[in-house]
């Protein structure tokens, strides 16, 4: 899973890459865009890891590109650098300040930000979205294609995110490769001074929100940089004198899980326990595609045992035994913690 980090220049982005990467880079302004990630806490992983004894266990990523806000102008936004940058992210994660910044003129307004990115992202969105269609019906193109770029430019005109429409309502196929951002599953993160930390987000924010179709999330990245940093037991201790209970990074990850719908299924063996992430819905042919191409392109079958099953009889022998293991085909839906072993030809 990759995520771009984006916002205003200030706004905290190198701070909240540092608290979810743990790396140490430097804070202030500007700078290089920068790659990172993290890997994805799972109990499920840590006991199978224990039962199989693996020579190497890999736990599910999630990855950071970290895009500096646009300096030097009076325009707060995004630069065209950055919108280059976060073209191959699957999400965003927009950045934005709730603290006083001394660097920055003026009274930190969460609010005005998330609107000005919004028309933002409409604005660069129409653009594309208005180019394309009309070369589309200069060329003739395929009916479906224009009536999804129709569809598209009638949702941005009325100030809509395109995110907000149903899988069902257009063919999303299209818009590959035109770095379509308002589609982009949005996350915000809402920057808090340390005081502010634990409270939570206006009536008005969250309408908003709601309009773009995006997730919110606060934190105090500064303060949640240094956590990070510490011994597990220390991390606990400072949380709760800032009034919370999860670590910012333990949040964003199950928040970004829960937009973007994802689950995870694990392979297992002497050699390697492994956690892979995928959309809920993927069935089981894409799923194996996730492992190595040639698994999806010679899918036979997939021998699943859910994992509560596994914990159930302990052994994957023992499920067997109890007549408990599935055997599925291409169009089984994977669930969420199945253990799979996908039998292939090719
Ligand atoms: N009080 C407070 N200060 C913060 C917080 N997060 C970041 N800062 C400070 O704000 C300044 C800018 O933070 P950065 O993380 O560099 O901001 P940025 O968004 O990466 O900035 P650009 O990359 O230049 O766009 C630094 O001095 C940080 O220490 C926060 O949660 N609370
Ligand atoms: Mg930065």
């Amino acid at each position: 899973m990759k995520i771009g980090l984006v916002g205003f220049a200030g706004s905290g982005k190198t701070t909240v890459f540092n608290t979810m990467t743990g790396l140490d880079v430097p804070v202030g302004f500007g700078g290089e865009v920068r790659l990172g990630s993290v890997r994805v806490p799972d109990a499920r992983i840590d006991a199978l890891s224990g039962i199989f004894d693996p020579k190497k266990t890999t736990y599910a990523e999630m990855s950071f590109c970290d895009v500096p806000g646009e300096h030097g102008s009076d325009k707060k936004g995004l630069s065209p650098r950055g919108l280059q940058q976060i073209r191959d992210q699957e999400a965003l994660c927009l950045v934005v300040r709730d603290f006083d910044n001394p660097a920055l003129a003026g009274d930190p307004d969460p609010l005005t930000d998330l609107e000005a990115f919004h028309a933002e992202c409409v604005f660069a969105d129409l653009e594309a979205v208005e180019k394309r269609l009309e070369r589309a019906r200069k060329e003739r193109a395929d009916a479906r294609e224009i009536a999804t770029f129709e569809l598209a430019q009638q949702t941005l005109e009325a100030d809509r995110a395109l995110r907000t429409l149903d899988e069902g309502a257009l063919d999303r196929e299209y818009f590959k490769g035109y770095g379509i951002l308002s589609d982009r599953p949005l996350l915000v993160a809402v920057n808090r001074s340390e005081e502010r930390a634990a409270e939570p987000l206006s009536e008005e924010f969250e309408e908003l929100l709601g309009r773009m179709g995006a997730a919110g999330l606060t934190l105090c990245a500064s303060i949640e940089a240094d956590i990070a940093g510490m011994e597990p037991e220390d991390q606990m201790a400072f949380l709760e004198d800032l009034g919370l209970t999860e670590s910012a990074l333990d949040r964003f990850i199950r928040t970004a899980y829960g937009l973007l719908d994802l689950i995870s299924f694990f392979t297992v063996g002497p050699d390697e326990v492994r956690a892979w992430t995928i959309r809920r819905g993927t069935d089981a042919q894409h799923a194996a595609g996730k492992i190595h191409s040639d698994l999806e392109r010679g899918f036979i079958r997939a021998e699943v045992t859910p994992y509560e099953v596994f914990t159930e009889y302990g052994s994957e022998a023992a499920v067997k035994d109890a007549g408990k293991l599935q055997v599925e085909g291409k169009t089984y839906i994977v669930g969420d913690g199945d253990i799979m072993h996908v039998r292939f030809n090719v």
